[in-house]
């Protein structure tokens, strides 16, 4: 709990936390986790090319060719976030790690525990960064992408000390790989109103993000009477309450337009262009796509209609991903050992673990979080009792898979 406060320190924005991909605070973090990762008995700490910190514990020398077990999650933030998104599942089981240390015990598999670069896409719109390296499908055109500032992703990696030509080349031995486990905070209500520490995660939802252009006309705020308007904000308002009403209207699926700006505007012009993000969500890729196809229609509606031009770029597209059964029954056992009860549940949130999912086989333990379960957001909270549950259920768990 008081790594979650001193990496929390770290941000590129006073009074808030924000740790976007390669600034100053992002290596200082990476910097940390390398030393409490060497204090606390890894063997080996590496860090690749995107800036993944890779602790390896290396199993039982009695073990001929052990394969590995991979855990982790996320260091990078969105902009004024919580602290134990991402972080929780990379500090927890370095203290597992620490203990089993101490206490000299090595496990028949290799224990890599990862700190994922960059999973939330704040500053280059590109997602899962840290976790598509280490399975070797990082898509190296996402290194020309640039941020707010026009600063390449290439040249920022480079400007951080890394070797971005090396970006293809940092994948740790898959074939290796047993399996992977993701500790996440919730981010949702479920497991604090059902008065539950833990859940076992069934499957994470799948997404559509997109980056949506439209133009429209920017004209004088006093002189255009309103019948002549190509106003980009006003078809930017439309969309956006079709959205809300689309998604409202079939449980458990979700659409939100997160970004929203008038491009170059001012109080006296009308709007020319307007930029706005679109993030859609469903258990099912079917029932995502329904919905993304008649908002497609709609927005070409509105667009005709007010004679606004709308230019998309798909910029995720993740399948649902579902959890290993063998490890979510493992999870189940862990858990009612510690004599707490076993629940599953759903992930609306994206996590590594999809994209590490594709690899190998995966699984999430879910950690009750406080405030009504909110998330994304500075009043993102955990309490220190269910991060010990959670420990003990994780090294239960790993003890459980060295077993199986
Ligand atoms: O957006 C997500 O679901 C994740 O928190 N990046
Ligand atoms: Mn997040
Ligand atoms: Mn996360």
């Amino acid at each position: 709990m008081s790594w979650s406060d001193q990496l929390a320190l770290h941000t590129d924005q006073a009074g808030a936390l924000t740790c976007a991909y390669m600034t100053p605070a992002h290596r200082a973090v990476a910097a940390q986790l390398d030393a409490w990762m060497r204090e606390s008995g890894f063997d080996e700490v590496r860090h690749d090319a995107i800036g993944n910190v890779i602790g390896v514990y290396r199993a039982d020398p009695a073990v001929a060719r052990p394969r590995i077990v991979s855990t982790g999650s996320h260091y990078d933030t969105v902009r004024d976030g919580g602290k134990y998104d991402g972080r929780l599942g990379i500090l927890l089981p370095m203290a597992i790690v620490a203990d089993l240390h101490a206490r000299d015990q090595r496990l028949p598999y290799d224990f890599e525990v990862v700190a994922f670069a960059e999973e939330e896409g704040l500053r280059f719109g590109s997602t899962f960064l840290g976790s598509s390296a280490y399975i070797g499908r990082f898509d190296e055109t996402v290194l020309d992408k640039t941020d707010a500032d026009g600063i390449t992703m290439r040249a920022a990696i480079a400007n951080a000390g890394l070797d971005p030509a090396r970006s293809a080349h940092c994948a740790t031995d898959v074939d290796r790989i047993k399996h992977y486990f993701e500790v996440h905070i919730e981010q949702g209500p479920v497991l604090l109103d059902s008065g539950l520490p833990l859940g076992v995660v069934t499957a994470i939802n799948g997404g559509v993000r997109r980056i949506l252009t439209l133009t429209g006309l920017a004209s004088h705020a006093g002189t255009t009477p309103m019948a002549m308007r190509h106003d980009a904000a006003c078809a930017a308002a439309e969309i956006i309450l079709y959205v809300e009403q689309r998604c409202a209207s079939v449980p458990a699926l979700v659409g939100t337009v997160g970004t929203l700006q008038v491009v170059n505007g001012s109080v006296n012009v009308v709007p020319g262009v307007c930029r706005l993000s679109l993030d859609l969500r469903a258990p099912e890729d079917g029932m995502r796509d329904a919905a993304l196809a008649d908002i497609e229609a709609r927005i070409a509606e509105i667009c005709q209609r007010r004679g606004v031009r709308c230019e998309t770029e798909e910029v995720m597209r993740k399948t649902a991903s579902a959890c290993a059964p063998g490890e979510r029954a493992l999870w189940a056992k862990a858990i009612a050992a510690q004599g707490a009860p076993v629940y599953e549940l759903p992930s609306g949130a994206g996590h590594d673990a999809m994209m590490v999912g594709q690899a190998t086989s995966m699984s999430m333990l879910f950690v009750r979080c406080g405030n009504g379960g909110i998330s994304h957001n500075p009043l993102e909270i955990i309490t220190i009792e269910d991060a010990q549950l959670a420990a003990q259920a994780t090294q239960a768990f790993m003890l459980e898979l060295a077993a199986a």
